[in-house]
């Protein structure tokens, strides 16, 4: 097969020169494989981009998609709608936590964090609090692209090239680094107390300035952090003494990826917006969404004095195709029991991902349902060298991983097998071993 031609496709958070120099390109994908354009397949330990949750090219998604385009391609949903929309809104409320039943459809994660952002910020003014302004993040947090969320992310280099973001927001401290928490498997023992930075910021601002606080309940793009045992449950009884919005955005934790439908239930912890995004159509067309908690909306249903509650919506706002793709995939999720499946390979995951704490440069691992982080040592004077080449090593051997920074990030399909994730834990072991 011919290559493209590179030139005029500028690639996301990549290094162009880089890869135009050395192409890895995928042209087909089946259940746990890739297929790269020299015919080689590649078994995929990411979920493409944690969003494949029940494995690709599963046939009812395609056919309701293919189904919907020949029906309806587009309709759209301001001051009008298509029965989809509502269908896909309510099917999800039935696996949605706790009372967040009413949902906001976006087309990506970056989008439904920006969405959440806005929705708390308006209901603040809506029900009387207008001088609740400030948002809060968390150091090393993601969420996403838009102002709004490389405002309140706490990734340098998605922040340090684009101004001064959004003016009144501050940030939590991220969770790692804790001492005595090092290859902590699952929920680490210590640091419940970094909650207690809430008060800090409290003190600083005063709570009457707080519309929300904002985190991911494990961090994902970071390098997968996971929250230490009782910090979530401390975030939320602060937020509740201080009457502040907490939102969860579940963009990678949603769908199973915990071993439970979305990090809430599995934390126990009840946030007041949800965002998500990618395994909600199994990636197989782009959306997002927000879910909020039933007293969010029927405050804007019943105190706006404007007869549009909500200032704020996409073109493609619970398009057909995402809707007919969503419907299918909730059915394929619940079908296969795809959530239980990775909560029961959750232990497994564990002892094989723990396995390499022996392996070659690996300083770190973490994990939580079926997402592993390993941490290398950086290469002295070459951050991020180390881990990319043993991206590269990997691709090579037909393994996909993800790396960011010095640090791997893996969060398989929810259907992989336990030989697969032995095959992963020892392609791996061996790309360590061969790098420098
Ligand atoms: N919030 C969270 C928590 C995310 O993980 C987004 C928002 C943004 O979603 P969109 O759909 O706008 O990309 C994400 C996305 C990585 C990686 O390298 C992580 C994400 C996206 C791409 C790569 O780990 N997370
Ligand atoms: N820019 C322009 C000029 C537009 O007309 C629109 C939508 O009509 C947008 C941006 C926003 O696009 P979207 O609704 O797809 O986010």
């Amino acid at each position: 097969m011919d290559l493209p031609v590179l030139d005029n496709f500028w690639m996301p958070f990549t290094s162009n020169r880089a890869f135009k120099a050395k192409p890895k390109l995928l042209v087909s994908a089946k259940g746990m494989y890739y297929t790269t354009q020299d015919g080689r397949q590649i078994l995929d330990a990411t979920s493409g981009l944690w969003c494949v949750n029940a494995g690709h090219g599963r046939e009812t998604i395609v056919e309701a998609i293919q189904k919907q385009v020949a029906e309806m391609d587009f309709a759209p949903t301001f001051n009008m709608a298509h029965p989809l929309a509502f269908d896909f809104a309510h099917k999800l409320s039935g696996i949605l936590p706790y009372d967040l039943k009413r949902v906001f459809f976006t087309n990506s994660g970056s989008e439904s964090a920006d969405t959440a952002l806005k929705i708390a910020l308006a209901y603040q003014k809506v029900r009387g609090q207008g001088s609740r302004t400030r948002l809060i993040g968390r150091e090393r947090a993601y969420h996403g692209v838009g102002f709004g969320g490389i405002s309140v992310g706490g990734m340098v280099k998605n922040r340090m090239y684009f101004g001064g973001g959004l003016p009144g927001v501050d940030h939590l401290p991220h969770t790692h680094g804790v001492a005595g928490n090092l290859f902590s498997q699952g929920e680490p023992e210590h640091g419940a107390d970094l909650a207690d930075n809430l008060e800090r910021i409290v003190a600083l601002h005063d709570a009457s300035t707080i519309a929300a606080v904002i985190v991911e309940p494990v961090a994902g793009s970071t390098g997968v952090l996971v929250p230490p045992k009782g910090y979530l449950q401390r975030l939320r009884a602060l937020c509740d003494k201080h009457d502040i919005l907490l939102i969860f955005d579940e963009v990678i934790t949603g769908f199973g990826r915990l071993g439970a439908a979305f990090g809430a239930d599995y934390f126990g912890v009840r946030p007041d917006i949800l965002c998500m995004a990618k395994g909600i159509t199994n990636a197989a067309v782009p959306m997002g969404a927000v879910a909020v908690s039933n007293r969010i909306y029927d405050t804007f249903m019943q105190m706006s004095d404007t007869p549009i509650e909500l200032f704020h919506g996409y073109t493609y706002t619970g398009h057909p195709l995402a809707c007919a793709a969503g419907m299918a995939t909730l059915d394929l999720y619940a079908r296969e029991g795809l959530f239980q499946r990775a909560a029961e390979l959750a232990p497994y995951w564990q002892a094989a991902v723990h396995s390499l704490r022996d392996a070659a440069h690996v300083i770190d691992i973490r994990n939580l349902g079926l997402i592993g982080g390993i941490e290398l040592e950086p290469r002295p004077g070459a951050a991020t060298a180390r881990a990319l080449e043993v991206f590269d090593r990997c691709f090579d051997k037909g393994l996909l991983i993800r790396v960011t920074g010095d640090i791997i990030a893996m969060s398989p399909p929810l259907i992989v097998e336990k030989a697969q994730i032995d095959r992963i834990v020892e392609t791996l072991r061996e790309a360590l071993q061969e790098t420098a």
